[in-house]
């Protein structure tokens, strides 16, 4: 179980999240890549209600989560830190070049292609569903994503993973995946769904997120 008090390296979460993000925030990506490369890690838990700390703004400017501590310094935006923890874990990234840059080709996809073309309807389900301009512009949110979406179930087709073996372009990808639960589209994508679950079996993102979810259970009671 690789959450330890005094682990060297730190990853900040939020001690408190409205409930749609529970279960999706992004500090889970980065304890999901530290329990599949086995690693121990220690909790900075930040409360987004408070004003940011000096302290905290210096590791992650934007005030964000998750930052990201070890030996060699402080990180934040959750692809860099993911893919510094996976460069020295063939579990999530391979060790031969091609398959290497595969993986990361992919992390960038889920970050940079899907993410922002599935936002939009995320955030209008969950913010603004019964507004008067969401039925108007509902259908072409829709279609934006599914439309990602659609190329994304293509290009996995029969494979089990995106490059042969499970990599952190599958955890990314998995995670961004996550985001669709206030909307209906992944049920369109029969293949998706069966990705999702099967990078969700993962023990590893299983422990994740249960350590996500019981940090903001503890800071509740
Ligand atoms: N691109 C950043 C996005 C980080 C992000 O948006 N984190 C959310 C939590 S999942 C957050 O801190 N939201 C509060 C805010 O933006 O002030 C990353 O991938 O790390």
């Amino acid at each position: 179980m690789p959450l330890k008090n005094d682990a060297p390296i730190q990853i900040s979460a939020f001690s408190w999240l409205p409930p749609f993000a529970h279960g999706v925030a992004r500090d889970i990506r980065v304890r999901w890549a530290l329990e599949e490369a086995g690693l121990d890690y220690r909790t900075r838990l930040v409360d987004p209600r408070q004003p940011k700390t000096e302290d905290y703004l210096a590791e992650h400017p934007f005030g964000q989560v998750p930052s990201y501590r070890d030996s060699e310094g402080t990180m934040f935006e959750s692809g860099a830190i993911v893919l510094h923890i996976a460069q020295n874990c063939p579990a999530l990234l391979p060790e031969e070049s091609q398959a290497r840059k595969r993986a990361t080709i992919w992390v960038f996809a889920a970050l940079n292609t899907l993410e922002p073309a599935i936002f939009p309807l995320v955030d209008l389900e969950i913010f603004h569903a019964n507004a008067s301009w969401a039925a108007e512009r509902r259908p072409a949110f829709r279609e934006r994503a599914l439309s990602r979406l659609a190329v994304l179930e293509r290009t996995l087709g029969n494979k089990h993973w995106l490059e042969g073996q499970f990599t952190v372009a599958d955890l990314m990808m998995v995670h961004v995946l996550r985001f669709l639960r206030p909307t209906n589209v992944i049920g369109e994508f029969p293949r998706l769904v069966a990705y999702q679950a099967r990078g969700e079996a993962r023990p590893a993102f299983q422990r994740a997120l249960a350590d996500h979810l019981a940090a903001l259970s503890a800071a509740a009671s």
